[in-house]
């Protein structure tokens, strides 16, 4: 790994459109771009940089003020989902992040299928997943959702919280923290935007110059973007709001996460087995006996659906 001297300088990208990124740096933001030769050297797009990745840039920008991407460090973690398109292909939404915030609406938006969809991206990245319950101040009674939502959970936190009443900075705060980095997820009009600029403060306006404004002057998600939080909290990534998490399910993932199934279907007469009408089944023996539970049995099947 090179060091940090003159000419080199580190940085964690903010901000990508293409192959041009806003790179955060000791000495405040850069613009950085990705040259040829790197971009065609990736077999994998989701080897190219994404918002969240360290680099290492040049320090001396070229004419049009740019700097060149010199090296990428390696990832820690990575929230991925499957890229929209025809092509089977992995994407990356951030990088080296600790926790996923997905948030709902407690409105019409409020989906128990699309919900487990986020929450599975999450596990499926192997990451660590909160679930944000927005608009409480319009729904003060959400036993209902509350209870909808029990299943499918698997003891992930979630909080009700109103990012426009701004009762949420404490709860997303006992997430983050100095060094703790989140990306909040969900589908458009949830309140994304609304709840970054609450725990933005007035640091928001400081960084205006790289943010899209809508004409009301408040931020838009039109892009995965980096907010370093005031006072030292953490780093959130805000992202555009998607229609649907369509997922990117590995073995690994499975391996890591269900490795209690995984053991329990060594005992299964078929080593095909699907745990689902098979004769002999370990696994539905261990759900008769109450030692797995039949929601930790559904998730892992709906995972498998989704393997590559
Ligand atoms: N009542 C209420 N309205 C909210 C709350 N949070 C956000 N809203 C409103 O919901 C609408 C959508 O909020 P945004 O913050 O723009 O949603 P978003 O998730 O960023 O949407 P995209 O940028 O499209 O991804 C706005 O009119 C907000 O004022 C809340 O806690 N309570
Ligand atoms: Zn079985």
């Amino acid at each position: 790994m090179q060091l940090e001297d003159s000419a080199y300088t580190i940085g964690r990208i903010t901000r990508q459109d293409r192959q041009h990124y806003t790179v955060i740096t000791r000495s405040g933001l850069k613009r950085a771009q990705l040259m040829g030769k790197t971009r065609n050297k990736s077999f994998n797009k989701s080897d190219l940089p994404v918002v969240g990745d360290w680099i290492g840039i040049e320090t001396n920008t070229g004419a049009d003020g740019a700097a060149r991407i010199l090296q990428q460090y390696p990832r820690k973690s990575a929230l991925c989902r499957q890229a929209a398109g025809e092509v089977k292909e992995k994407q990356i939404l951030a990088a080296n992040i600790d926790t996923v915030f997905v948030i709902s609406g407690l409105d019409q938006n409020f989906n128990v299928n699309r919900i487990e969809r986020f929450l599975m991206m999450a596990w499926s990245s192997n990451l660590a997943v909160v679930l944000l319950l927005n608009k409480a101040d319009l729904f003060p009674d959400h036993r209902t959702q509350l209870q909808a939502l029990e299943p499918i959970l698997s003891g992930s936190p979630v909080h009700a919280i109103s990012a426009l009443a701004g009762t949420a900075t404490d709860t997303i705060m006992s997430y983050l923290g100095p060094g703790k980095s989140a990306a909040l997820v969900g589908s458009s009009g949830v309140g994304k935007s609304t709840l970054v600029n609450q725990l933005m403060g007035t640091s928001l306006m400081k960084t205006k110059e790289v943010r899209a404004f809508d004409d009301k002057g408040r931020h838009t998600t039109t892009h995965r973007e980096l907010c370093i939080l005031p006072n030292d909290q953490g780093i959130l990534i805000d992202t555009p709001g998607m229609r649907e998490a369509q997922l990117w399910v590995e073995p690994s993932d499975i391996s890591n996460r269900y490795s209690d199934i995984i053991s329990l279907s060594a005992g299964c007469k078929y080593s095909d087995c699907r745990h689902s009408q098979e004769p002999r089944c370990n696994v539905r023996a261990a759900v008769a006996e109450g030692t797995l539970s039949q929601y930790r049995l559904t998730q892992y099947q709906k995972l498998t659906a989704y393997l590559i």
